[in-house]
């Protein structure tokens, strides 16, 4: 998959997306990332990005031109590709959203900055704006990194484990169950017993009761929209059952 960001700063980029398992997904060829200075699409001598907001007020306005000219000229006009707008007035970003964008060839990201962006941007040039959550940001470039990320470890041969995305949190609908590595006791904390058992069907349930436990304490409206089994509501009905009586804790 091909990811073309358009930015005013592409050096924040490269800390990230050098490292780890994105910068092993460019290595092997299943991600491309291209970063596009929108600046050097500026045209005047002082190659200006930016300008004072039309009725006054404070703050700047990320110029059209130099938006329109750098996204047309990596990806045509009409652009032959979607050009997401990063924006905390966007969609909401979530595993769905990873997943839907996971299956194109090629996306656009344009990440906005300073106070907004010419709205003849969005209503002429940009497809889709997406959010990654209801608070502000300085500008859309985290944002980016976020859906570059989210997306990137969906792709085919990407994670070692093909089958890992399928158990995340959030993919499944429910919180994951914890984790434990050795030593066996740390401190005097043990781990549970059950993952000690080499019982593995005591331990997958075990870990489907923590997940479904887990969920209920932090996250309750996750559960109504998740998939559960006839034994995951009966496994429910019990903890919630003894009325008057608290939930069992997470520890
Ligand atoms: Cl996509 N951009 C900015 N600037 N702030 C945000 C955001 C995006 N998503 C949440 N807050």
């Amino acid at each position: 998959m091909r990811f073309d960001i358009f930015t005013l700063f592409p050096e924040v980029f490269h800390p990230y997306i050098d490292v780890s398992i994105i910068g092993r997904a460019r290595k092997s060829g299943a991600l491309e990332v291209h970063l596009h200075n929108i600046r050097d699409w500026a045209t005047d001598k002082h190659r200006t990005v930016d300008d004072e907001p039309y009725g006054g007020g404070g703050g700047m306005v990320m110029k059209a031109e130099p938006i329109f000219a750098a996204v047309e000229s990596v990806l045509g006009r009409p652009p032959q590709a979607p050009v997401i707008l990063l924006t905390p007035q966007g969609r909401p970003f979530s595993q769905k959203v990873a997943r839907e964008l996971a299956e194109l060839p090629r996306v656009a990201l344009l990440c906005g900055r300073y106070e907004g962006i010419d709205e003849r941007v969005r209503q002429h040039l940009v497809t889709d704006e997406i959010s990654i959550g209801d608070y502000v940001l300085t500008g859309g470039e985290l944002a980016a990194l976020v859906v570059l990320d989210a997306v990137t470890r969906l792709l085919p041969n990407v994670l070692g484990d093909p089958d890992a995305p399928d158990k995340d949190s959030h993919a499944t609908g429910l919180l994951e169950h914890p984790h434990y590595t050795r030593p066996a006791v740390f401190r005097g904390w043990e781990v549970p017993p059950v993952l000690l058992s080499g019982d593995h069907g005591k331990i997958a349930r075990w870990r489907r009761e923590q997940s479904l436990l887990r969920t209920l304490h932090r996250r309750p409206d996750l559960l109504a929209k998740a998939q559960l089994t006839e034994e995951d509501r009966a496994f429910l009905r019990k903890l919630l059952s003894e009325d008057g009586e608290a939930l069992p804790s997470e520890d």
